[in-house]
């Protein structure tokens, strides 16, 4: 069994896979905690999880005159600055099941859970790049840098994918070979020993177990990068599906989802207020400014408070213009409205490019479940 080396797992993940492992965490956690616990922060794996030895590990830099750089782990925490960036890692898949509920795709029937944020510390990509010769000469023709993971399939292939080379390189992209996550050495389902952190990138650039980075001219060629994680059009089918016809997701979009009360919760009548909870996050470093939330459906809305990151009433301050790399907790109490039987809960979010949510998934739909960010609605029962 390749999967008997696998670590365990905390008993409260909902698992959608077990081989591979893929599993997230109830919503109502996620919105405890600013900074998600590791042991319930959402995994996807792809592949076994390789077991890897620290001290024989190698991190190969390939694509640049000079023949390259070959680190070891040592060699990346004692040869370049340490830097901490607090991110929120989102799957393209986040929220597939309401894709499901409209018609069926193909993938891991997410709920709102596949989306955490973290703490991770380690070197900057930009400054390993920089010690393996890339500069003036090498931005002529580079494009991409391409990432390969160590986890493989049956056949050997491994895990791969690719960012573009402006993100690689931005002293503002805060791109990290991280080696640490919430102040501990990466979980074994993290990437243990580095992984790469790209924040306000779709999750599945964030590359696992990472073994090689490659500075080309070219997209990386995995499967991963060419043949999934791309959007279409509600028309596309897999008869007619051209994924050369499309980009490779790497921004994400606006999103916003209620994580208490449940969906189906019962709210006892005579109660006077209902509070509701959620999460935010913008892709790309654009920071989410405004959550909108309705109790009746999306006809009147209410403007939900921004929490700060230690949980208080206070929103945090903005940070840097294009570097929000983390997600906004929220959180709404209002009256319940008097004569209601039931309400429909909905939330939007706004980021500061005024992006804003779509308010249903049909126009959406894609045939992979990928980039569904549709208002999130709730029904609770109100009960005698
Ligand atoms: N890296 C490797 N090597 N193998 C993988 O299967 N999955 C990707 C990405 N990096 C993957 C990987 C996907 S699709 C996502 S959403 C994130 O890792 C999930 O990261 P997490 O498990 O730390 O939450
Ligand atoms: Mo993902």
């Amino acid at each position: 069994d390749p999967y008997s080396s696998d670590p365990e797992r905390h008993p409260v993940l909902r698992v959608n896979s077990l081989k591979p492992f893929n599993a997230e965490p109830p919503p109502e956690l996620l919105s405890d905690s600013y900074v998600t616990p590791s042991a319930i922060f959402f995994k996807r794996n792809h592949l076994p999880v390789p077991r890897v030895d620290p001290a024989s590990y190698e991190l190969q830099v390939d694509g640049l005159p000079g023949g390259g750089l070959k680190l070891s782990l040592e060699d990346l925490k004692n040869r370049f600055p340490k830097y901490t960036v607090t991110a929120t890692l989102q799957c393209a898949g986040n929220r597939r099941s309401e894709m499901n509920a409209v018609k069926q795709v193909k993938g891991l029937n997410w709920g709102i859970s596949a989306i955490s944020n973290a703490t991770w510390a380690g070197a900057r990509l930009r400054d390993v790049l920089l010690a393996a010769g890339y500069g003036p000469d090498a931005a002529r023709w580079a494009r991409h840098v391409q990432f390969e993971g160590l986890d493989k399939d049956v056949t050997g292939t491994t895990y791969g994918a690719s960012i573009p080379v402006n993100k690689a390189t931005n002293e503002e992209g805060d791109v990290l070979l991280a080696y640490e996550m919430n102040g501990e050495p990466l979980p074994p389902d993290h990437g243990f020993p580095v992984r790469v952190v790209v924040p306000g990138t779709v999750g599945a650039r964030n590359v696992k177990w990472l073994s090689k980075i490659t500075v080309s001219a070219e997209e990386s060629s995995s499967h991963w990068q060419q043949n999934d994680y791309k959007g279409f059009s509600p028309t596309t089918d897999w008869d007619t599906v051209d994924f050369k016809s499309a980009p490779a997701i790497q921004e994400l979009p606006v999103q916003s989802a209620i994580t208490v009360p449940a969906d189906g919760a019962a709210v006892p009548r005579g109660s006077e207020e209902v509070t509701v909870k959620g999460y935010a996050w913008s892709g790309g470093g654009r920071e989410v400014v405004r959550v909108d939330v309705s109790l009746d459906g999306g006809k009147t809305w209410q403007v939900a408070e921004l929490r700060s990151s230690d949980g208080g009433q206070n929103a945090e301050p903005s940070p840097p213009p294009g570097r929000a790399w983390a997600w906004k907790l929220w959180e709404l109490t209002a009256p319940l409205p008097s004569e209601a039987r039931q309400l429909e809960i909905v939330c939007k979010a706004v980021d500061n490019s005024y992006n804003m949510q779509p308010d249903t998934v049909a126009p959406i739909w894609n045939l992979r479940g990928v980039l569904s960010n549709a208002w999130h609605r709730v029904k609770v029962n109100i009960v005698d």
